[in-house]
Formats: C-alpha cells, structure tokens, sequence
C-alpha cells in the first residue's frame, strides 16, 4: 500500500463518530495489552472502558490469543446450517452453566444488535406456536439502547437513534426511564426513588391489552445513555407484571453480562430472572465478534415440536456460532474462572464507588451514579452547547493518558475486570484534574 493510501482518512466512514472532527485530528490506537492500550504516538493509555464495554479479560491475554490462533489453523470456517462444530455446542453447555437454572438454550449471534433483534423473534415465533399470534407487540423503554438493527431501534428510546429512520416497527410502546436526578442524585448502587414507574408496564399492557403484546425487553442497568440504574424493586415489579400478563421478559445483558457488576449476569445480581437474556461483548471479552440469546426450556421446546426433519426457526446467521468465535468464547470463559474475574470485579467495587464519588466536589458534577464496575459522572451542560463540555473532558483525559466514553454530557466508565487500584486511582485523578482544567 503506499503511503498516501494509508494516511487518506477518508475512505472509512466511521460508526457514531464525528468523522471529519476526527479526521482533522485523528486518535489512532495502534496496540493494547492488559489495561493500557498504545497510540500511534507512542503514548499508553490507560483503557477506562474495557474498550466499548467488552474487553473484560483486559487486552491480549496469552490464553485467548492463543486459542485464536490454534482455531484459526485448525478449522477457519464451518458452515453453520445443518453443520456443526465441536466447540459452539461446548460454549453453549458452558454458558447454560453459569447461568440460573431454567437459562439453558443458546442461539448465536455476531453482535448484541442481532441478539436484540434475535430475541424479539423468538418471542414472535413463540406465542405463534402457542396459538397466540396475536402477540406481536414489544415494549421498550425511554433511553434504553439495544443495538442498531431496526427492532432494536424501534424498542430503543434514544431519540437520536430513531429519528431519521421512518416509522420502525409497528406495535411497539415504551415506558418511562429510571433516572430521578431530583431524587436520586449522589445515590451510591441501585437507586431508593422510582420502584413504582414499574407500574406504567401495567398501565401500558392495559392500554393496549395483554393479548396483542409478545415480549418486554429491558438493559438490566441501562449502559449507552449513562448508566441509568434500576430503582430498588423495580425490576422484580416488572417480572411480577409480566408474568401475571403471560408476557416474555429480555434482559438485554450485552453490557452487565460476563461480570459487569461483580456477578455472571445481572440476574444473578439482582436475583431476578427473564426468560431470554441478550448477550455479545464481554462473551468473547472483545476478541472476535460474537453474540448470543439464552432461553428457558419452556420457550425452546415449544419450538421442538412437529416433525423433527423440520426446520423450527427460520433464523440465524452465516457467522452464527462462528468457530473462531467460539474458540475465543471458551478461552474467555476459562480466563474469567481461572483468574476468579467476576469476583475480582466484585472485591473492586466498593474502592470503585469510593474513588468515583469522592469527584463530588468536583466542578460542574451534578451525579454520580456506579454499579459493580460501572461508573457515570453527570456534568452539567455548558449553555446553549449540550455534550460540548463531557467532550472536552474525554479529549484531555486521553492527552493525558486515560481512555473514557461519553454520551451527552454524562462521563461512562467501565474498566476491564483486570482493573487494580492503582487504575481506579489514575481514571480518577486524571478526570478530577481535568474537570479541574476545562470551562
Ligand atoms: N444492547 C445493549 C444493552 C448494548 O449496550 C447493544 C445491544 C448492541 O450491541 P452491538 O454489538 O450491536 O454494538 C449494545 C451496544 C457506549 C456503547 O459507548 C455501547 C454499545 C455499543 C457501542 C458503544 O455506550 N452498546
């Protein structure tokens, strides 16, 4: 390639980037190990987001890279239609394991987008073979985010996110979201104020009635939208709801799964349980592409049912349970349990609160909300220019070294499992100096 070639910027359109800001001063990772990754400067970085939530295992654990290489020697590709390989069949044995009982049947995917949108069709499919296709609606949630595909958006309430993509799936309503600053605000873990906006699903499946409403889908905390956390009960009120009302409850689990919060999954945090979880990411701890839906026996074998040369879904992916995935998949399995990471994260997250909430003081803060290894610090936005300020702050804690995520004017942060104090203490120093630094 020559020269011009691989500095022209131009050519890839990035995904939700300002491209031409970007482009004009370009942030180039070049390498990642552990905790830090490596700019094209030379520069390391300290990664306080497990790159997009999912680099769980930290970077370029020797375990993972080398079940990777082996599987890609091994056998590249398998065909993933009436075919199969030795390893997918393995990684969904051990998934089921480490999820609650009654979690046992896992559909893959390659990303939490097509787990969304994976889920929302089982639910069809399924109160169809019950003899309840009426049940077509889906009920999402004001700032919940699962995913890009077009039944992700239309249960998704980011506005931003939907706007500009035509009407989207009929048949679908949303209840209100969690956060309550005016409550809630400096809250440490799961929030007191709020249970009862649990009781609008039962107002919602008034309104549109029961029979015509097939699954409620929820992020367990809510990521993208800056860390929105569930008040105290809520979530066992929306179980109780939907099970009253014969409606399928998703957990959408693509960031709180694989030891966000210190546990396996979120319902094992909050000892509540759907009846499919969404899942990618941490799956592979970022490695290679990879997603998946779990079920409860109930909803699978109301599949196996009618003549077994039967095809009983007439879904999935040419990628779907993908060998070099699902080599990848194990490894991070075997690392997590190996290295006791989701009890590590666990033993982390008081230290994480404390670090984290001791920027109350700090300027412009307005919340701070945390969870297991997740943290959010709320700033208040600069007049007449929203997102501008958390922005600047994501620019100069990278010059100085440190990697966060922002999403309007809300600082995300959720480091590898790996993290150790010493971390915890450099993401926080370096945000407490630069909201010290910028307007
Ligand atoms: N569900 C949830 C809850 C997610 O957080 C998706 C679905 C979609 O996953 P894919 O693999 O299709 O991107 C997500 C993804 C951020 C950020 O900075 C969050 C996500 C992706 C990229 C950035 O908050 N979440």
């Amino acid at each position: 390639m020559s020269n011009s070639a691989a500095n022209n910027l131009d050519a890839f359109w990035m995904p939700f980037t300002a491209n031409r800001q970007f482009k004009s001063n370009p942030r180039m990772l070049v390498s990642a190990k552990g905790m830090y990754y490596t700019n094209a400067e030379g520069q390391q970085i300290l990664d306080g987001t497990a790159g997009l939530w999912c680099c769980n295992a930290g970077h370029g654990d020797p375990r993972i890279v080398e079940a990777v290489s082996k599987q890609v020697g091994e056998m590249d590709y398998a065909p993933a239609f009436q075919m199969g390989h030795p390893k997918v069949f393995e990684l969904a044995a051990r998934i089921s394991a480490i999820m609650p009982s009654g979690l046992d049947h896992v559909f893959f995917t390659n990303s939490g987008s097509e787990s969304v949108d994976t889920a929302l069709k089982i639910a069809l499919a399924y109160h169809r073979a019950r003899g309840e296709g009426t049940r077509t609606g889906f009920i999402g949630r004001e700032r919940g985010y699962h995913g890009v595909g077009f039944g992700g958006i239309s249960v998704g309430g980011i506005v931003s996110n939907r706007k500009t993509f035509g009407s989207l799936l009929n048949g679908v309503d949303h209840m209100p979201h969690t956060h309550l600053p005016e409550k809630n605000a400096f809250s440490r873990g799961v929030p007191e104020y709020g249970t009862e906006l649990a009781d609008e699903l039962e107002r919602i499946v008034t309104l549109h009635d029961a029979s015509n409403i097939a699954a409620v889908i929820v992020e367990p905390v809510a990521g993208s939208t800056g860390v929105i956390l569930p008040p105290k009960g809520y979530l066992e009120r929306l179980r109780k709801i939907c099970t009253k009302h014969g409606i399928l409850l998703i957990f959408d689990e693509v960031i709180t799964g694989f030891g966000r919060l210190g546990t396996g999954f979120a319902t094992d945090y909050f000892g509540v349980q759907p009846d499919l979880i969404t899942m990618a990411k941490g799956l592979t701890s970022g490695t290679i592409p990879m997603g998946g839906v779990i079920c409860s026996k109930e909803i699978y074998d109301t599949f196996m049912d009618g003549p077994d040369n039967m095809i009983e879904l007439f879904h999935g992916y040419t990628y779907s349970g993908h060998p070099v995935a699902a080599a990848a998949g194990l490894a991070a399995l075997d690392v997590y349990q190996e290295d006791g990471l989701f009890e590590q994260a666990n033993d982390l997250a008081p230290y994480w609160e404390d670090a984290l909430h001791s920027l109350k003081d700090c300027k412009n803060v307005i919340d701070i909300r945390n969870l297991g290894l997740i943290g959010a610090i709320e700033l208040a936005p600069i007049d007449g220019k929203p997102t501008a300020r958390a922005f600047d702050a994501f620019l100069k804690c990278y010059e100085k070294g440190v990697l966060i995520r922002t999403t309007g004017d809300i600082i995300a942060l959720s480091p590898p499992l790996i993290a150790e104090k010493q971390h915890v203490d450099q993401i926080f120093d370096t945000i407490r100096t630069v909201l010290g630094e910028i307007a």
